[in-house]
């Protein structure tokens, strides 16, 4: 009895000692947990996963130059990619930037962090109308960062026509003249959200017949298919490489910005509206600094800078008188109440949404 309680104290001790090295060292990983005052601390490095092109650089370097932390971006082009990543044990990443419906998606599978709204002073910079979003109400997990709208970025001095209908992309007489210059999002999401639209469905359906319809679209689509592309489709329009682009609005004006020839327009028949959104995964090494970094991106002359940057807009009130005229007076950027009216955002679409993955895959596997 004598020798057991003895060699328990020593392993009690031998934990003791253990504790009092690893605290003495600052923790084992180069998280944000509490130094000697309590205060949470810096890391030295955030990993931020982002869409391509979506964010000023000169900010990151702002942020480092400020705070002293090295931000470490890496991209992704879609947001099931990014679920997927999340899904599959990625454990590294701060900060990531979901669109609205994925948010929900990921909040319902238990993938994002709860927001310390202390930390985030900043977000009284929000426009009301972004500040309460249906996705995420209260913003209790993500902090809006940029929206805009899904439509067609074209050539307009090889186009007679201003390309304002889905048809452009869907209807044989209209899309068959440009085939293998057309370029389709290589999202699935907005993939079925546009052949849904000029089917005259909502972008939500969980019809499964209309659903169908819009798969079989697609597959007759891809005869005049150049690439299904997120990341470099602008650049595909300014080389001549394409005419018709499946696209995001800023990334075509960012374009259109060097290269007159390239504008966006946004269908007749409605397409999607969208915001893109600043969250904390559950598994992020510096939560407080995942915090301090979304709190700097509210600055307003931050997130003017990011939207000068990107060509979106920004749901950041106190950053409006910032932001480049051009860009405010857009109607393709900063769409009018009847244009308004015509969007759709799209949402989570709970047990469809394995059926939409289905008939992606059914698209991308079909010929040519
Ligand atoms: N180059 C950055 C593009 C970001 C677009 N995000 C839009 C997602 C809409 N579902």
């Amino acid at each position: 009895m004598e020798k057991r309680l003895t060699g328990y104290l020593c392993v009690s001790l031998l934990a003791l000692l253990a504790l009092v090295v690893l605290v003495a060292c600052g923790g084992a990983d180069d998280g944000d947990a509490g130094g000697d005052s309590g205060e949470p601390e810096l890391a030295s490095e955030l990993h931020l996963y982002n869409w391509s092109e979506y964010i000023d650089p000169e900010v990151l370097t702002m942020f480092e130059d400020e705070f002293g932390v090295h931000v470490i971006e890496d991209t992704f082009a879609n947001n099931e990619e990014l679920l997927a990543k999340l899904q599959a044990g990625a454990s590294g990443y701060d900060v990531i930037v979901p669109s609205d419906y994925m948010v929900t998606t990921m909040i319902t599978s238990g993938l994002l962090a709860e927001l310390n709204h202390d930390n985030l002073p900043n977000l009284v910079n929000l426009d009301p109308l972004f500040a309460d979003p249906p996705y995420d109400p209260g913003m209790v997990y993500c902090v809006p960062y940029l929206w805009g709208t899904t439509g067609i970025g074209y050539n307009a001095d090889a186009l007679d026509q201003v390309p304002d209908s889905w048809a452009y992309l869907f209807d044989p007489e209209l899309a068959a003249p440009y085939a293998g210059q057309i370029t389709m999002l290589n999202d699935e999401r907005e993939a079925f959200a546009a052949a849904l639209k000029y089917l005259g469905y909502s972008v939500n359906s969980t019809v499964e017949e209309e659903l169908m319809q819009a798969r079989d679209l697609l597959i007759q689509q891809k005869a005049w298919i150049y690439a299904y592309d997120a990341e470099q489709y602008e650049d595909l329009l300014s080389a001549d490489e394409t005419l018709l682009a499946h696209g995001w609005s800023g990334d075509v004006f960012m374009v259109a910005e060097e290269d007159e020839r390239i504008w966006y327009v946004i269908p007749q028949e409605g397409a999607v509206i969208w915001a893109d959104n600043l969250c904390i995964p559950r598994s992020a090494p510096s939560q407080y600094t995942a915090e301090v970094f979304i709190n700097f991106l509210l600055r307003p002359d931050v997130a003017a800078m990011n939207s000068n940057f990107t060509w979106y807009a920004s749901p950041n009130a106190e950053a409006t008188e910032l932001i480049d005229a051009e860009i405010l007076a857009e109607p393709a950027i900063y769409p009018p109440p009847e244009v308004m009216e015509q969007l759709e955002w799209l949402e989570d679409v709970g047990e469809a949404a394995p059926l939409y993955s289905r008939f992606w895959t059914e698209v991308r596997a079909a010929g040519p």
